[in-house]
């Protein structure tokens, strides 16, 4: 007879009373073929669930946790914070000192607008570059996620694609039928349409390092090209750095490739583990926001306090300490011993990796686009995922998901993690 955990427990409760038992769909474990584990606590790169069991975390909430769970600084930030009051819905010191040290980073921001989620920074971003321009045609690549809002679930990556609703019931197809979609990395595809239809275009949004597909980098030129594109037809360019902002270099993907958006989408790490998500550009853009222009965008919590307080914490930390050569070091590290282990079990792999983020896709190759990233072997991820959380290591419940390293995570967690994986193909043998 098989004992049920506490987190089956939970699960089996949950599920009654919460669509699929969980508040964002990424979070269960349906894909895997397992019921999710219940987590109580973090700290540094660990996680402890309901059932007293211990995880190595490469998910890092999805991202926003680069400094690790619970880390003191942030939480002493909080506590100081919380002790003045949750929420005013008037102007805090704070959040001029995030907007600051936002545009000192991103080197394309000049104006910051806060909000509390990316799907509020992507969604926001979309409607002020059609309020810019006066045009309202966009183009997205397929695989990347740029949050749950209408014209955007479109062959949408993460979630989406885990679980087979890239193009969502329930959005209006004269919503969608503004939002073109092309393949990610294909240049030419892109600017076939734009000279083909010269002028009608809002904006390109893209993730700059795709990370709801899987971990897919930009090939040589792609970003610039779509600038350049951008820039002779009067669009907009719209980066969402959900992922890659303060992740892959302090300034994001912008920085690393050097290619200047008109809009960036931040989140994720921005709120250091709390709501907090932004959208900003340069000022002649971002002054078409009401109060001062025309397109309106609002929230009773946007640059809540604390959020604030933590997210500020956390950039000025990664501004203080600098931790990109590390977290660069180890998760090579991690990259190539994982495709070692690969090789020496005859699996056929991919791994793409751009800084700290990594993504492991079974298929020889390559994956440059989401339709490459669907051919990787479903099956074989599935039991990849599940033997390596019975030795301890949490990863994405999703081939289409990013692993994260955090600046917790030691050289010894990377071997801990590359043990785990060999003893779990032992075992499978
Ligand atoms: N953007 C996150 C990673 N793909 C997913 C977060 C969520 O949907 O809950």
């Amino acid at each position: 007879m098989k004992i049920s955990t506490i987190s089956e427990d939970l699960f089996r409760e949950a599920v009654e009373i919460i669509p699929g038992g969980v508040n964002s769909p990424v979070r269960a474990f349906k894909s895997v073929g397992l019921p999710p584990r219940f987590i109580t606590s973090g700290a540094g790169c660990r996680i402890y669930d309901e059932d007293g069991n211990v995880f190595i975390d490469y998910v890092g909430s999805w991202g926003p946790l680069i400094l690790g769970h619970a880390h003191p600084e942030v939480v002493e930030s909080l506590k100081a914070t919380l002790k003045k009051g949750t929420s005013f819905g008037a102007p805090t010191r704070g959040e001029v000192e995030l907007a600051r040290i936002i545009t000192e980073m991103v080197p394309s921001i000049e104006m910051v607008r806060l909000v509390n989620s990316g799907t509020e920074a992507t969604m926001s971003a979309i409607r002020l570059a059609r309020g810019y321009t006066g045009r309202d045609r966009i183009i997205k690549f397929s695989g990347c996620y740029h949050g749950h809002s209408d014209s955007l679930l479109a062959r949408a990556g993460s979630g989406a694609a885990t679980f087979a609703v890239p193009d969502s019931m329930g959005v209006p197809g004269s919503v969608v039928e503004q939002t073109l979609v092309f393949h990610y990395n294909d240049l030419e595809a892109v600017r076939t349409q734009i000279q083909e239809n010269p002028n009608r275009l809002a904006a390109i949004i893209v993730e700059p390092v795709a990370g709801n597909m899987g971990v897919v980098p930009p090939k040589a030129g792609f970003l610039q090209g779509l600038r350049d594109l951008c820039s002779r037809d009067g669009a907009l360019l719209i980066f969402d750095e959900v992922m890659t902002g303060f992740r892959v270099a302090p300034g994001g993907a912008q920085e690393l490739y050097n290619v200047k958006p008109d809009l960036t989408c931040l989140g994720k790490i921005i709120g250091g583990g709390l709501p907090a998500a932004a959208f900003g550009g340069p000022k002649h853009i971002m002054e078409y926001l009401a109060p001062v222009g025309g397109v309106y965008q609002a929230g009773t919590l946007s640059g809540n306090p604390l959020a604030v307080a933590a997210g500020l914490t956390t950039l000025r930390i990664l501004q203080r300490d600098n931790p990109y050569n590390d977290l660069e070091s180890k998760t090579a590290r991690l990259a190539k011993g994982i495709k070692e282990v690969f090789i020496n079990n005859g699996v056929p792999h991919t791994i793409n990796r751009v800084g700290s983020m990594l993504s492991v896709f079974f298929h020889p190759g390559p994956v440059n686009c989401y339709e490459q990233a669907l051919l990787a072997d479903k099956e074989s991820f599935r039991r990849f995922f599940g033997r390596m959380l019975d030795q301890g290591v949490y990863l994405a419940p999703s081939p289409f998901e990013a692993w994260f390293v955090c600046t917790a995570h030691s050289h010894e967690d990377i071997d801990m993690t590359l043990e785990a994986m060999r003893k779990s193909f032992k075992k499978e043998c």
